[in-house]
């Protein structure tokens, strides 16, 4: 896959490029990612990539010149590559509300382009002639564009072939999927006072195998139900929730 950036802190990447899974990735070659920075496109003395809001009020708004020479630049590059038109994705919290479906979506693309904003925001005409998508990541305030590109892309590199072990992609995760994860536990058995749930350690791995999907069909349930309605649940699965269920209920019933 490759990455080209147009950000004004080209440097903030490295928290991706350097670091751990993504780090690997990168040193093997699974992605490539190029910066650009639309000081570099800026005219004029002072090379300025931002001015004041037309209609007033406070603020900056980034200039459509700088922004679209830089997207220009890094598509001539992609086109250089061979990839063809890459999709521009523009980081903005008008955008579209990032989930793993978009994700494994852009996860096929041969290449992307991503435009991290800083300021109050960009002009409308950049958005017009250069983007194809808008995402945000969620609904609260961040101080640019960058950390939503960087978690975006730690998003997708994860799922590009061969970047995850075999442990990691394991055919368990796709069993779960659309599910929170069970609860995990390693050593010791007995931490002041706190022990490890006794079935994980009976070594019945169909034992095993129950009580996670039943611990997290229930804390799917418990903390995030909306979850459920889109996880369509086997037979099974729901079988197990009732179980859940019922024990909580017994749970409550003995502690009152
Ligand atoms: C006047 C109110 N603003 C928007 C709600 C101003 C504003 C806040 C934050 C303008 C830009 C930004 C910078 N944020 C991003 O660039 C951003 C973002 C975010 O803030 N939250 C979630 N996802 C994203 S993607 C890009």
């Amino acid at each position: 896959m490759q990455f080209d950036v147009v950000t004004l802190f080209p440097r903030m990447f490295e928290a991706v490029t350097r670091w751990g899974v993504t780090g690997r990735a990168e040193e093997a070659n699974r992605y490539n990612l190029v910066l650009w920075n639309p000081r570099e496109f800026a005219a004029g003395p002072h090379r300025s990539v931002d001015d004041r809001p037309y209609g007033g009020g406070p603020g900056m708004v980034m200039m459509v010149e700088p922004l679209e020479k830089s997207v220009q630049a890094a598509r001539q590059r992609q086109r250089s590559q061979g990839l063809g038109r890459p999709k521009v994705v523009f980081l903005s919290p008008q955008g579209r509300l990032l989930d793993h479906r978009i994700v494994r979506r852009l996860a096929q693309e041969p290449g992307l382009v991503l435009v991290a904003g800083r300021y109050e925001g960009v002009d409308e005409r950049f958005i017009e002639r250069e983007v194809d998508e808008e995402i945000s990541i969620g609904d609260y305030v961040l101080s640019g564009g960058e950390l939503a590109a960087m978690v975006l892309m730690d998003c997708v590199i994860r799922q590009l072939e061969g970047v995850l072990g075999h442990g990691e992609s394991a055919a368990q995760d796709s069993f779960f999927d659309g599910l929170l994860d069970w609860p995990h536990y390693t050593r010791p058995e007995n931490y002041r006072g706190a022990e490890v749930p006794p079935v994980l350690l009976s070594g019945n791995h169909r034992e095993i195998e129950h009580w996670r999907m039943k611990q997290a069909l229930g804390r799917t349930w418990r903390r995030r139900p909306e979850l459920l309605e889109t996880a369509s649940l086997t037979e099974a699965q729901l079988t197990v929730l009732e179980e859940f269920k019922k024990e909580q209920a017994l749970l409550r019933s003995k502690s009152s």
